[in-house]
């Protein structure tokens, strides 16, 4: 096994949770971004903005483009870590610096609970990068998103925070380091106030919540809550000029906290 790479994304991650500033994570979906024409191009901007973490990642099988995305957007991220949010184990290539090594604990399917973590943890071992043990829940109000589909397993609905704290709590006793709580992609629900209230509350671990946020509003909702971590994608995908917005309100919004 190759030495794993300096664990910057963990210390990131430690960083946002211990000074209860807020960051966020820009998701690149492969399957939408044609190398030719990408529409990733026009962010080489971000090498020198305090975007947090760039995830690449899609709940398709396919692997078709998904090692030449990871290159071409680690050109384009300078020291931006970029960090694989795996939909597979096809998905598990080298070039990125970390990899969110999931288990799917809101959901009763081996295959996504650990059957496709050991056909991926002797590639990750192959290639040295940084791994980030999470505890992934799927939580909204009931609707069926791509994640749902892939992993038949129905996400927790967020009327039953105490659930999905249980869940996340069990996770965390197991060791997974961070809890990743999603509403699923394009999300017309996104993770509620109380689920991420009750989670904060118990879990001494980096709070990630991404899946429908789509307005500095909701992004203010869920930092309010104790989200450290949002993770914005369809939104970016729609409006190319929202990321600069996403991170023009997180200055404003840490900058208040230091005041305080
Ligand atoms: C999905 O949490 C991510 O897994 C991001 O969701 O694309 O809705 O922002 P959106």
């Amino acid at each position: 096994m190759q030495n794993q790479k300096v664990n910057r994304v963990r210390s990131i991650l430690k960083a946002l949770h211990k000074s209860r500033k807020k960051g966020v994570a820009w998701l690149i979906d492969p399957e939408k971004c044609p190398i030719e024409n990408s529409f990733i191009s026009q962010y080489d901007w971000v090498k020198n903005s305090d975007l947090d973490l760039i995830f690449i990642g899609g709940s398709q099988f396919s692997d078709s483009n998904f090692h030449d995305v990871v290159k071409f957007v680690k050109q384009i991220a300078g020291n931006v870590p970029v960090v694989i949010f795996p939909g597979s184990h096809i998905q598990v290539t080298s070039g990125a610096d970390a990899i969110l090594f999931l288990s799917l604990i809101s959901g009763r399917n081996p295959e996504y609970l650990i059957g496709q973590q050991v056909a991926a943890a002797p590639k990750i071992a192959s290639m040295g990068m940084e791994v980030l043990p999470t505890a992934y829940l799927l939580v909204n109000d009931g609707e069926i998103t791509s994640v749902n589909s892939i992993s038949q397993t129905l996400p927790i609905p967020n009327r039953n925070p105490q659930f999905v704290r249980d869940t996340a709590l069990a996770g965390y006793y197991l060791g997974m380091k961070y809890v990743f709580i999603d509403a699923g992609s394009g999300s017309k629900s996104p993770v509620s106030k109380e689920v991420i209230k009750s989670v904060k509350n118990k879990i001494p671990c980096p709070l990630i919540i991404g899946g429908g946020i789509n307005s500095t509003e909701k992004m203010k909702d869920a930092y309010q809550a104790g989200a450290d971590l949002v993770v914005l994608g369809n939104s970016i995908e729609k409006d190319p000029g929202f990321l600069a917005e996403v991170l023009e309100f997180k200055a404003t919004y840490n900058l208040c906290l230091n005041v305080n």
